[in-house]
């Protein structure tokens, strides 16, 4: 695994810092012409932590700029006539280093993932792209990671491996310790009821996943419950590898992945962010309706990985 260049970060406002005293990075936006896209590369312009090419119809980017009275005079703008065309050459600029991270902006996700998984023009690096979801765990303040709840909708057994050896590679860059993983079910073993549970068990005993140097613990089918609290673990007489709260959550489909996120951006209002594993380069992945502060985040982390990559 690269290690790339470390230090323990345990939350959001530690990216931050770790980014402003490193080379200024530049994100390709496909299709920016969104409020809180062109809010956060205001701000992240203005503090020398990002610099930005938008892709877009310009005549579109500079009226939702204007009506939110952000200054975007020192930004390239690519003019574009569609989504499609934004993603592509979006993509080709971080493929060709006219850029190093690539974000969706204001485009359906199917559109932007095709423009990345794209075998000639695209930014595929290992053998499966998954997504993570990075939040700050509403009770401890520390980075934790959801996956996959934005790419992989059904994984099966290989995927199960794919997904949580790409989550650790990104924590270990990100917060620069090994993580510990828990493959989340209804059940806490394998039960032939339920296909995940049973490719989990089969994922938990083949796995060895190794950051800095250290064999990462993995352990599941596991609850939630379980995954989070030693005591729980007690009460229900799981024998864990390691005592909880783990930091990274293999979840067993997309729309539990999805829903697990989208409660801790709601009811918890969880500092978040959303990125794209596997890739060549940082790939920064949101819902259209995230706010300004999970989009500066996502920026933020993207610079981090493309600094660490
Ligand atoms: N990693 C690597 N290669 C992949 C992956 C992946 N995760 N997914 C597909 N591929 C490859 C396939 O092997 C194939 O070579 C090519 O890409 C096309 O794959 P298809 O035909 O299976 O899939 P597509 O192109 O129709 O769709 C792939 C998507 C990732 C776009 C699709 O799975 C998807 O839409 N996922 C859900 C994304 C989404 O809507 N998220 C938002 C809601 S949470």
């Amino acid at each position: 695994m690269p290690i790339g260049e470390t230090g323990v970060r345990k939350n959001f406002r530690a990216v931050i810092e770790f980014i402003k005293s490193k080379p200024v990075q530049k994100v390709a936006v496909a299709c920016a012409a969104d409020e809180a896209v062109l809010k956060s590369a205001g701000i992240a312009s203005n503090e020398k932590i990002l610099d930005f090419i938008f892709f877009d119809n310009a005549e579109k980017i500079k009226k939702a700029a204007a009506a939110h009275k952000i200054d975007i005079s020192r930004f390239e703008i690519i003019d574009t006539r569609s989504e499609q065309e934004a993603a592509a050459l979006a993509t080709a600029a971080v493929r060709e280093g006219r850029a190093q991270i690539l974000m969706k902006g204001h485009l359906s996700t199917g559109m932007f993932l095709k423009a990345v998984l794209d075998k000639n023009t695209g930014l595929r690096k290992s053998k499966l792209l998954s997504h993570i979801q990075v939040f700050e765990c509403p009770i401890t303040g520390d980075i934790k990671m959801i996956s996959d709840g934005g790419m992989n909708l059904y994984p099966k057994y290989e995927e199960f491996c794919h997904i949580t050896a790409n989550a650790v590679e990104a924590f270990y860059k990100i917060c620069g310790r090994a993580p510990k993983v828990a493959l989340i079910s209804a059940y806490n073993r394998a039960n032939h009821l339920l296909r995940s549970s049973v490719d989990m068990a089969a994922a938990r005993d083949d796995m060895k996943i190794f950051a800095g140097g250290e064999r990462v613990p993995i352990e599941g089918p596991v609850t939630l419950d379980v995954a989070l609290s030693a005591r729980a673990a007690e009460k229900k007489e799981v024998r864990m590898s390691f005592e909880g709260p783990a930091d990274i959550f293999i979840v067993p489909n997309i729309e539990t992945g999805n829903l697990l996120g989208k409660s801790l951006l709601f009811f918890t209002k969880s500092q978040s962010a959303g990125i794209i594993c596997g890739t060549s380069r940082p790939v920064i992945m949101l819902s259209r309706a995230d706010n300004f502060s999970t989009k500066f985040n996502s920026m933020a982390l993207g610079s981090l990985l493309a600094i660490n990559g």
